[in-house]
């Protein structure tokens, strides 16, 4: 077969413009709030059952994080290779990053007194990386948001008796100007992340897209920014489907077709800050996700949480460091890149990504074969040349026409400095 004739799958079409997107496919989710003191887990209020009084008294009359500079936190994301961010502007606690005209619930009126999504966005626009804000579709703190079975006063029966009196439209209604506001004060935001409607449980009603009055929602916001991403969280699939802290085992479909996708996940097992949780994953692991999610075509939001100073924690560092220090050498593997023509049988224990431009594959080796490696199959034919991509040193091959195969001599020791060597083969 041509070169050009090999099946390259596209994702479906979509409303925004997700060309950056999959190309960039690698982005830094951060979950900041009032949870962060609390420091283990942003379902704090519901896992323990808080009233919001008390959680306010806590939280909401100490929240003052003296050491948070996103400059740091920007320069950390880009030199981990990342190319857009996403910040929680508002989780389920409802709490307000951004000195919102709709809400005393917010930065500005709390010790630390100052508005910090601002400084945040300038911050990463002024590096290059694109703009995302997550926004909570739960609200745990307004006064018109009703008990559902995530709620944190959903055992309470007092509280659940004052839903008599809590208008949910009214919520809704503050949603949807918080959402325009936000829009438009940060205007161009590339995507909006909305998190999550809620189904039936027990003896409450479910949230979703009549409830949230999605399709009025989308509308609004598309006329404030065409372009802009939506995910799927709002009932309506629109841009990017988000599967959640586990990796799909192919290109993620939706009703048997190819769509844009990105898997979220956590260095640990939290997405707020937690100070106890010791399930931290490994360098190796997170570069294994970011390389499994490009070689089937999707991107990877790794999240961190800062601490209650407004600083990444030194675990977060760590891993943010070891991932920039292989992308250093190995991004050409990621950014461009999706998953290789669907005749490309890989070998074992590797993954391929493929840049449909350059006409450049990518072959991940996550175990170093004893002797040789051998690629088989329609790949033999159209090998031209090939290099370790970490320092562009040669890797003499020879071919095969008999049984259609490239056999790759490979030295006992795999290159330094690359703690997942990558071959790059040239096509044609
Ligand atoms: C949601 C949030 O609850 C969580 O705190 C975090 O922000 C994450 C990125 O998004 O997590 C979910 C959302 C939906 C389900 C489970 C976890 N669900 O529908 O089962």
């Amino acid at each position: 077969m041509r070169l050009e004739d090999l099946t390259v799958i596209k994702p479906a079409p979509t409303p925004g413009d997700t060309s950056w997107f999959t190309h960039d496919r690698f982005g830094m989710f951060i979950h900041w709030g009032l949870y962060a003191l609390g420091a283990r887990h942003e379902w704090l209020k519901n896992y323990e059952r808080i009233p919001t009084e008390i959680y306010d008294e806590k939280y909401f009359r100490h929240f003052d994080p003296d050491l948070y500079d996103p400059a740091l936190w920007a320069d950390a994301a880009k030199d981990a290779g990342m190319k857009y961010f996403i910040i929680t502007t508002k989780h389920h606690e409802g709490f307000c990053l951004w000195d919102s005209a709709y809400t005393d619930y917010k930065a500005t009126n709390t010790p630390y007194g100052k508005d910090i999504l601002t400084p945040m966005v300038e911050a990463f626009r002024s590096r290059g990386l694109r703009t995302g804000f997550y926004h909570s579709l739960l609200d745990w703190h307004h006064p018109d948001y009703t008990v559902d079975h995530c709620h944190p006063m959903r055992d309470n029966e007092e509280y659940i008796a004052g839903d008599k009196d809590r208008v949910l439209s009214r919520y809704v209604e503050y949603l949807h100007n918080q959402t325009e506001e936000l829009l438009t004060r940060y205007d161009p935001v590339d995507i909006i992340w909305f998190d999550f409607s809620v189904g039936p449980g027990g003896r409450f009603a479910g949230k979703g897209k009549e409830v949230w009055r999605s399709e009025e929602l989308i509308e609004k916001i598309r006329k404030i920014n065409p372009k802009i991403m939506i995910d799927d969280r709002l009932q309506i699939d629109q841009d990017v489907k988000t599967p959640e802290q586990y990796m799909p085992d192919g290109w993620y479909k939706v009703n048997g077709v190819p769509v844009v996708w990105e898997g979220c996940h956590t260095f640990s097992g939290s997405w707020g800050y937690y100070r106890d949780e010791q399930s931290w994953k490994s360098v190796d692991q997170l570069l294994k996700m970011l390389i499994d999610s490009v070689s089937m075509g999707g991107n990877l939001l790794l999240n961190v949480g800062p601490t209650g100073r407004g600083e990444f924690d030194e675990r977060a560092y760590d891993r943010l460091r070891g991932i920039g220090k292989w992308m250093k050498r190995h991004s050409r593997s990621i950014y461009g890149c999706t998953q290789a023509p669907l005749e490309f049988e890989c070998p074992r224990d590797c993954r391929y990504t493929y840049n449909p431009d350059t006409k450049r594959l990518y072959l991940h080796m996550y175990s170093w074969p004893f002797g040789k490696i051998r690629l088989t199959g329609e790949v033999a034919e159209h090998v031209e040349y090939i290099q370790i991509l970490s320092d562009a040193s040669e890797m003499r091959f020879s071919y095969n026409p008999e049984n259609k195969t490239v056999d790759i001599p490979l030295p006992i020791y795999k290159p330094l400095g690359a703690d997942i060597p990558v071959l790059e083969i040239y096509l044609k």
